[in-house]
């Protein structure tokens, strides 16, 4: 029989493209698709020739979240221990993604709701299509908000518009998150593949050690106090100063051309 991939991968210029596909599920996550998509992001880890990751979903969505015919009552048996699997697929998954000293783009090509939403916003830059939404859908089946959203949401957009999202279960629309600061930019529906395209092959030309370092910075700024964090950029900075793309970026300037990094 022949296998179903659950993520598509490919690596070119530099960006590693992984499409989630399970389009008739609108690409929620069974067990091989988490496996899969794990393995790929530790792949983006370990692998040099990866500087830049580019996530999106075939089909006419996003990721709807887990597949809740994996998670269906009527079937029998003892009920899933949700705490189980967070702790087995969702939270492995998102702290690989938060730690990828390398920037992923997420085009949200479609709806993104439950997980798949939070997965999304746990990017570092996403663009969405105008006709995709974002749904906190897990209050609408007794759950809480999942695969980071629950920490994340607040801090973008403060607590009265993350609860209300939460709560409420109610689509977001593209433009709504990007007015909101919750995504990067809206983009027309057809544009999204080029442009994202676009955006993560930049990046993948970029300093990558300059680019993770500053990815760490931005991501610790709100849980440490200035003085600690000062130590930190001071740190990162020395880590930066003695790569070989800085030097490269200022013989660069100085002879007025564009910088050749090769993320060394
Ligand atoms: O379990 C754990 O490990 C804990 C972790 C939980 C994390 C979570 O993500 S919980 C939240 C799970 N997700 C949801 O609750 C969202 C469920 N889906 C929807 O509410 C709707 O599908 C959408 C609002 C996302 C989109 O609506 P619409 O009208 O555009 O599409 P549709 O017709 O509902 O879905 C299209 C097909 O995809 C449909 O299949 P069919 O009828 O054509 O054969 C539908 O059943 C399927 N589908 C959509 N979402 C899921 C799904 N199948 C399984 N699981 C899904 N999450």
């Amino acid at each position: 029989m022949l296998e179903i991939q659950t993520v598509i991968s490919e690596i070119n210029n530099g960006v590693l493209k992984l499409t989630l596909n399970r389009p008739d599920k609108l690409n929620s996550f069974n067990e091989e698709m988490h496996l899969s998509f794990r393995a790929e992001i530790e792949r983006a880890h370990s692998e040099k020739a990866v500087r830049s990751v580019l996530l999106t979903g075939s089909g006419r969505g996003f990721c709807a979240g887990q597949d809740l015919g994996d998670r269906d009552p009527r079937k029998g048996g003892e009920r899933s221990d949700l705490g189980h699997t967070i702790e087995t697929f969702y939270n492995p998954t998102l702290r690989l993604i938060r730690s990828l000293e390398k920037p992923i783009i997420c085009a949200v090509n479609g709806v993104a709701a439950g997980a798949g939403a939070n997965i999304a916003l746990a990017c570092d830059i996403v663009l969405a299509a105008r006709s995709a939404k974002f749904i906190q859908a897990f209050s609408k089946i007794g759950l809480i908000p999942d695969a980071g959203g629950s920490w994340s949401l607040p801090r973008i957009l403060g607590e009265p518009r993350a609860k209300a999202l939460a709560l409420l279960g109610e689509p977001l629309t593209a433009e709504q998150a990007e007015s909101w600061g919750l995504i990067w930019k809206a983009v027309d529906d057809a544009a999204l593949p080029e442009e994202a395209t676009a955006l993560a092959e930049k990046l993948a030309t970029g300093p990558t050690v300059g680019l993770g370092l500053t990815k760490r910075l931005i991501q610790a700024a709100a849980s440490q106090d200035l003085d600690t964090h000062l130590d930190m950029e001071r740190d990162c900075q020395q880590t930066a100063g003695f790569t070989d793309d800085y030097a490269e970026g200022v013989i660069a300037f100085l002879e007025k051309r564009p910088a050749q990094f090769r993320g060394e």
